[in-house]
C-alpha cells in the first residue's frame, strides 16, 4: 500500500527527464531535449584535421591540394578519447569535410577523400576510426560537415541545385552509416549563396536519421539552428548572455554580432551559444604553433567566460601529423579539468546556516542550494520575483570565486542579482564584480580578488517570474590557475 502510494507522488513531483516539479510552471521559452544534454555537457572538444594539417600555414585549403598529402603516420584516436575522458569532455565534433571539400571518409559520390590518399593504401575511414573510438570509450560522436566545399566549387557543373544534392548524399551517408551522431555543425564561414530552402532539405536528413542530433546553425540555416554561434573564435560569450534570441540576428550575422554575443532577453527563439576556440592560434596543426598552446591558466578564463556565461564551451584540438593530440594540448586541457574539479569540489557554504526572504520551503528548501543535485531546486513564494538569501558560515572563510546555476528547463527567470558579504551580518559590502548581474541560465561564474567573510548574501534583485536556482555556491580557485 506503501509502496503504490510513493510511485504516483514522485511521478507528480518531477517530469521525465528534467525532474521538474509541476507546480512550477516554466516561463517563456525553454530548451528542448537535445539542448538539455548539450548544455550538460559543458565542454566539446573540436577536432581540426585533415589536407590542411599536411601543408604549411594553410587552414583553409583552396580545395587543389593534392589527395596524397594525406597521410597520417600513427592515426590513433583512442589516444583523442583517453585525453578527452581525463578531460571530462563527453563529446567531439571531427572535421569530416572542412572547406577545402576533403572528405575524411570514402564518400560514393566524390575522389577527393581518403580513398585516393596514400594512408592505409586508400582503405581507411577516420570516420569510422573516429565513431568507433568514441563509442568504444563512451564518448559521443560528432561530425562538421562543411557547407563550404571550394573543391566542389571548381567543378565545372557546379550548381545550388546540385550542390544540394551533392551534399545531401553526404550528409546520408555521415548520418545513417555511423551510429548516433550528436552533434552536426553548419559553419557559416564562405557559405553566405546557401539559402534557408537548402539548409531546410538538410536539415530534414539530419532528423530523420539522427533525431537526436543539435545542429549548430548560422545565417541562412538560422531556422534549424539548435545552438547559436557566439559571435567571435576568442572563446568569450556575452555579459549578460541569454539563451534566447531574435532568430533574425543570427540570419543576418554581421549587423548581429552582439546580440550573438549576448542573446535577447525578449527574442523569439531558444537557441543558446556556443563558444569556438581554438587552443592554438590556427584551427589546424602547425608544429610552429607548438609553443603558443594555450596554457592552463588561459583555458580556465575561456572557462569562466563560455561554460561561466551560460554558454557551452567548444575547445579546438588539433591532431598533428601523426594523427594523434600533441602532448602539450592534452597536458593543458587535462590540468584544465582538475582544477576545475579542485576548484568546484569545495563549496565553502557547505554547513552554512542559510535563511531566505521569500523561500517556498517544502521539497524547495533553501539547503537545495548546496545538494549539488540536479533533481532539486530552490525557488520562492508564488509572485515573489526577487529575494535575499543569507548564508552564515561557521567561521570566516577565504574565497575567490562564486558560481550560480538556474533551471534552465523552467526559462529564463532571474534577470538581475548581486552578491554581497560580510563580517557581522549588519553592515554589507557588494562584490563588485557581481553588481548588475542580469542572466544566470545553466551557469554563472563571477571571479574576483580574494574576500574573507563569514557571512554572504545572494540578493535577486530582479526577475520575470519567481527565481529556480539549482545551486549557489563560494570557492577559492585551484591553484593550478595561478
Ligand atoms: C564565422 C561565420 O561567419 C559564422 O557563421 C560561424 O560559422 C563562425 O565562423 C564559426 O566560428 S567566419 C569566421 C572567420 C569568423
Amino acid at each position: 500500500m506503501k509502496k503504490l502510494f510513493l510511485i504516483p507522488l514522485t511521478f507528480m513531483l518531477f517530469k521525465q527527464n528534467n525532474c521538474l516539479a509541476q507546480d512550477i510552471i516554466p516561463y517563456g521559452l525553454t530548451p528542448n531535449a537535445r539542448q538539455v544534454e548539450w548544455y550538460n555537457q559543458e565542454i566539446i572538444a573540436f577536432f581540426h584535421f585533415g589536407l590542411n594539417t599536411y601543408e604549411e600555414f594553410v587552414n583553409e585549403g583552396d580545395g587543389k591540394a593534392s589527395t596524397s598529402l594525406f597521410n597520417p603516420t600513427d592515426l590513433n584516436i583512442d589516444q583523442w578519447a583517453k585525453t578527452l575522458k581525463a578531460a571530462g569532455i563527453p563529446n567531439g565534433i571531427l572535421t569530416a569535410k572542412h572547406a577545402d571539400g576533403f572528405c575524411l571518409w570514402p564518400s560514393a559520390y566524390t575522389d577527393y577523400n581518403v580513398k585516393n590518399s596514400p594512408w592505409k593504401n586508400g582503405k581507411g575511414d577516420v570516420v569510422k576510426e573516429f565513431t568507433e573510438a568514441f563509442s568504444r570509450n563512451g564518448l559521443k560522436a560528432s561530425v562538421y560537415l562543411g557547407p563550404h566545399d571550394r573543391h566542389e566549387h571548381l567543378h565545372p557543373e557546379y550548381s545550388i541545385a546540385k550542390y544540394k544534392q551533392y551534399y545531401g548524399n553526404q550528409l546520408r551517408e555521415l548520418m545513417g552509416n555511423y551510429g548516433p551522431i550528436w552533434e552536426t555543425w553548419w559553419d557559416g564561414a564562405g557559405a553566405d549563396e546557401l539559402t534557408t530552402p537548402v539548409y531546410s532539405s538538410w536539415s530534414k536528413i539530419v532528423h530523420e536519421l539522427q533525431p537526436n542530433c543539435v545542429i549548430f546553425g548560422t545565417k541562412n540555416s538560422y531556422r534549424f539552428a539548435d545552438v547559436r554561434w557566439v559571435g567571435n573564435e576568442s572563446g568569450f560569450a556575452g555579459d549578460p548572455c541569454w539563451s534566447t534570441i531574435d532568430s533574425a540576428s543570427i540570419r543576418d550575422e554581421a549587423a548581429n554580432i552582439k546580440y550573438l554575443n549576448q542573446g535577447e532577453l525578449d527574442g523569439d527563439a531558444y537557441i543558446p551559444a556556443e563558444t569556438d576556440v581554438s587552443i592554438r592560434p590556427s584551427w589546424f596543426y602547425h608544429q610552429e604553433e607548438d609553443k603558443m598552446v594555450k596554457t592552463t591558466k588561459e583555458l580556465w578564463d575561456i572557462y569562466c567566460q563560455s561554460v561561466g556565461r551560460n554558454s557551452v564551451l567548444l575547445l579546438n584540438l588539433p591532431p598533428d601529423r601523426r594523427g594523434q593530440l600533441s602532448p602539450i594540448d592534452s597536458t593543458n586541457v587535462v590540468q584544465l579539468r582538475q582544477g576545475i574539479n579542485e576548484t568546484f569540489g569545495n563549496n565553502l557554504l557547505k554547513g552554512a546556516q542559510i535563511k531566505s526572504k521569500n523561500g517556498r520551503g517544502g521539497q524547495y528548501v533553501e539547503t537545495t542550494l548546496l545538494d549539488n543535485s540536479t533533481e532539486t531546486f530552490y525557488t520562492t513564494k508564488d509572485k515573489q520575483t526577487t529575494d535575499e538569501i543569507t548564508f552564515t558560515m561557521s567561521d570566516k572563510k577565504e574565497f575567490d570565486c562564486l558560481m550560480i546555476q538556474e533551471v534552465i528547463q523552467l526559462g529564463h527567470r532571474t534577470t538581475g542579482w548581486e552578491v554581497d558579504y560580510s563580517q557581522d551580518g549588519k553592515r554589507w559590502t557588494t562584490i563588485s564584480e557581481t553588481k548588475g548581474r542580469q542572466s544566470i541560465g545553466h551557469k554563472w561564474i563571477v571571479r574576483f580578488e580574494p574576500i574573507e567573510a563569514k557571512y554572504i548574501r545572494l540578493r535577486i534583485t530582479k526577475g520575470q517570474a519567481t527565481p529556480a536556482l539549482h545551486s549557489f555556491g563560494i570557492y577559492k580557485q585551484s591553484l593550478l590557475f595561478t
